[in-house]
């Protein structure tokens, strides 16, 4: 598994990615955390991780520079996922904590993005919160209200309205790409790479010392993520409708050939 970053692609024009490997006179590791996620992510969490039960620190590493890794809360050990590993949430109790860290503060244009595959339906589950418990800044969800069930829904009660969902809905429980984004006063809902309902939103989230929550909304648990989350990820900027295809389709669809993302491997230099 390895994430590259591309200057650009192209909708019409095919691209060539070299990758180069097995060099045994790298060492330590040549990651570049900073080069390959641009400095708008202000958190990756691919959710490979495990550790048996819970109350360990900093156990779900951010991928990004800002190293806002997550403590586990999480007693599920359930790591299907769509990415390599992904990790279950135990329906109870289970959620990762994000201490606060300033770059989370995101005022106004932001993406937040996960896969998700759901226990159950009907059930609301939080993916990414940035909460106090009374307080939600900014707040990606599958609804259980009556007016948006099994609907993506983006939240914050700084904002007027405080909520935008959907038209579309999650109602199986197979994996599906799911995404928000705010750019100025328009919230754009996103299902499997696709455009599925905007809306207005006025007034900035609010700066506070609140720490992230994946897979839950609040210390009293009544709303925790019911199945599984993998490769969540947040923004401070609106990505592009390309962008947040472009995400899909390379991560829904790893097999090589006509008409898939990778349409073929070359020889080896
Ligand atoms: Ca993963
Ligand atoms: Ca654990
Ligand atoms: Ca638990």
């Amino acid at each position: 598994m390895a994430w590259v970053r591309v200057d650009a692609l192209s909708k019409s024009a095919d691209a060539t990615i070299y990758i180069y490997y097995g060099n045994p006179g790298l060492a330590p590791s040549a990651r570049d955390a900073a080069g390959v996620w641009d400095t708008s992510y202000k958190g990756v969490w691919h959710l490979s991780e495990e550790q048996p039960g819970a109350g360990r620190p900093r156990v779900y590493k951010d991928a990004t520079s800002n190293d806002n890794h997550g403590d586990d809360n999480v007693s599920a050990t359930g790591k299907d996922g769509k990415i390599h590993r992904g990790q279950k949430f135990d329906d109870l109790n289970d959620f990762i904590l994000v201490p606060h860290s300033p770059e989370l503060n995101i005022a106004g244009d932001i993406t937040i993005s996960s896969w998700i595959k759901r226990a159950g339906t009907q059930n609301y589950g939080s993916i990414l919160t940035k909460t106090n418990t009374k307080h939600w800044n900014y707040e990606l969800l599958i609804s259980s209200s009556s007016a948006a069930l099994d609907k993506v829904m983006f939240w914050s009660d700084d904002t007027t309205p405080t909520m935008r969902h959907s038209i579309g809905g999650i109602v199986d429980t197979s994996w599906h790409h799911v995404a928000a984004t705010r750019s100025g006063d328009t919230v754009t809902l996103y299902i499997d790479g696709a455009v599925s309902g905007t809306g207005s939103m006025d007034g900035a989230f609010g700066n506070n010392a609140y720490p992230l929550r994946i897979g839950d909304s609040g210390e009293d648990l009544s709303a925790v993520f019911h199945g599984y989350l993998d490769e969540v990820r947040l923004s401070s900027v609106a990505r592009s409708a390309d962008w947040i295809a472009t995400g899909y389709n390379n991560q829904s669809d790893t097999s090589v050939g006509p008409n898939k993302f990778i349409k073929s491997l070359g020889p080896e230099e």
